[in-house]
């Protein structure tokens, strides 16, 4: 097989190379652990404009990985990263048309800064490789190789949801955005309802239809592992105490309006309401970490979520009881593990979400003969690998109180039921079968003459 060659917007960082530290570093260890491999993306350093013709690819080999990394000026990361990927098509791929602010200015930053990536990529492809490249930041990346004579098998996997096509083409530009898609040999989506919105998008623009079903996961065996062992964890004793077995509610997502997290407030608020006997016992932990700050909707997002805290904190608490423990600041993972597998319930209820791995963790991290209940969006892209969990639609705040009360009085004989039948799909579905299969099916493709 040839060479891998991994492109996505974001190359680990020098410090996490030695030991993947999460995303999508943790999903591809072991597709990067055989053989040499390159993974090529954005620095995360910006640079003045003047220093733009001088920039030059950094080079940095650990083991049998090469990572190349080229900065990006001030004003690319602005219109490529902040306005286009995250103010335009994360909104839209989110369902929500309605916070995208699109210009067409950002649009040819975007172009530009996906050029840039193909030109600087060029040099370091040799034949053989197999080119993977991820997500939404770099969708007409493919194309730009091709223009530039690229022959090798290119993939592409968007990790995030991608809308019906009647709310697709109000981006405009959409039509040429999927004739250029014509580009990869293989493209992969998290749920049958993505790759049937994007083949219908093909059909409609006259490319044939190429988006297949390639489910992420996590690595349940080394999760479950720092779960148990998070147990012995300062932190996680600590937490443990300030429960004083009291029921212990957890969510964990970072701050995005995708992930639902008002409307999960006022359906923990519902449930204090209507479930009274709860107050003054439950436990909810929502850890938080600010993410994409310098965009307007997170930095409105994280008012609006810091205020609802503080209100249902000073109208349902007490003296010595505090609703929600509400954090901002991140969680390591090994704690995150140990955190999961205190918790007699989880809550995850994104309005949208591509897959969410937070959902799997969570299984992971229990203990099977006294699990925690997974309450879980429909909306998540999970939703149809786990139908044993508590689904809720997340804008019936009603529902998700109800769910809720269910969670947290089950009895012990229907919590080991639901997770034995959750358990299964989360070891097969994996972080490691993701990436065999993707790269097997890529490597199947016959080069292009
Ligand atoms: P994300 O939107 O980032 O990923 P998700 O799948 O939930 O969402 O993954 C988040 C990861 O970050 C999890 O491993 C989680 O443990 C970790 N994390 C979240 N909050 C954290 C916190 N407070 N502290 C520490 N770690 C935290 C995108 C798509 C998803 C898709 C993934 C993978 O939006 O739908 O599942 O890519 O394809």
């Amino acid at each position: 097989m040839g060479r891998l060659v991994v492109v996505s917007n974001r190359v680990p960082a020098a410090r996490d190379r030695q030991q993947p530290a999460g995303g999508l570093a943790v999903a591809l260890r072991d597709a990067l652990s055989e053989g040499q491999c390159l993974w090529f993306g954005w620095s995360g350093q910006q640079i003045p404009e003047e220093d733009k013709a001088e920039r030059e690819v950094s080079i940095d080999k650990v083991d049998n990985v090469t990572y190349a990394t080229i900065d990006l000026t001030h004003s690319e990361f602005d219109g490529f990263y902040q306005k286009y990927s995250n103010g335009i098509l994360w909104p839209l791929c989110h369902y929500r048309a309605g916070l995208m602010s699109y210009t067409r200015a950002d649009r040819e930053v975007y172009l530009d800064v996906n050029q840039l990536f193909a030109e600087k990529l060029l040099p370091l492809l040799q034949p053989g490789d197999l080119i993977w490249i991820h997500d939404y930041h770099l969708f007409p990346l493919g194309q730009a190789l091709r223009d530039l004579g690229v022959t090798s098998p290119i993939g592409f996997f968007l990790h995030i949801p991608f809308p019906p096509w009647s709310l697709m083409k109000a981006l405009p530009g959409a039509e040429r955005l999927m004739r250029n898609m014509h580009a990869y040999d293989v493209i992969g989506l998290q749920t049958e309802d993505d790759a049937r919105n994007m083949n219908d998008g093909f059909s409609v623009c006259g490319v044939e239809a190429r988006a297949q079903v390639f489910p992420i996961g996590i690595d349940p065996e080394s999760f479950a592992e720092q779960a148990r062992d998070g147990l012995e964890h300062a932190e996680v004793l600590r937490l443990q105490e300030s429960l004083r077995g009291k029921p212990f509610i957890i969510g964990v997502d970072r701050l995005d309006y995708s992930k639902g997290l008002p409307e999960r407030f006022k359906g923990y608020e519902a449930f204090l309401k209507r479930y009274p006997e709860h107050k003054g016992k439950v436990v909810y932990l929502q850890i938080t970490p600010v993410s994409r700050g310098q965009v307007e909707e997170y930095r409105l997002l994280k008012e609006e979520l810091d205020e609802a805290a503080g209100r249902i904190n000073g109208m349902y608490g007490d003296f010595d009881w505090t609703p929600i423990r509400y954090l901002t600041k991140p969680v390591p993972r090994e704690l995150l593990a140990g955190f999961y597998r205190l918790a007699d319930a989880a809550l995850v209820t994104p309005l949208r979400d591509g897959m969410n791995l937070v959902a799997k963790e969570y299984v992971a991290a229990q203990d099977g003969k006294d699990p925690g209940v997974l309450i879980l969006s429909h909306f998540a892209g999970a939703a149809p690998e786990m139908e044993d969990a508590l689904l809720v639609n997340p804008h019936d705040a009603d529902e998700i109180a109800d769910a809720l009360h269910k969670a947290l009085t089950m009895a012990q004989s229907e919590r080991c039921d639901r997770w034995n039948r959750l358990q299964p799909d989360v070891w097969r579905v994996t972080a490691g079968s993701w990436a065999r299969d993707f790269i097997g099916m890529l490597a199947a493709k016959v080069k292009r003459a």
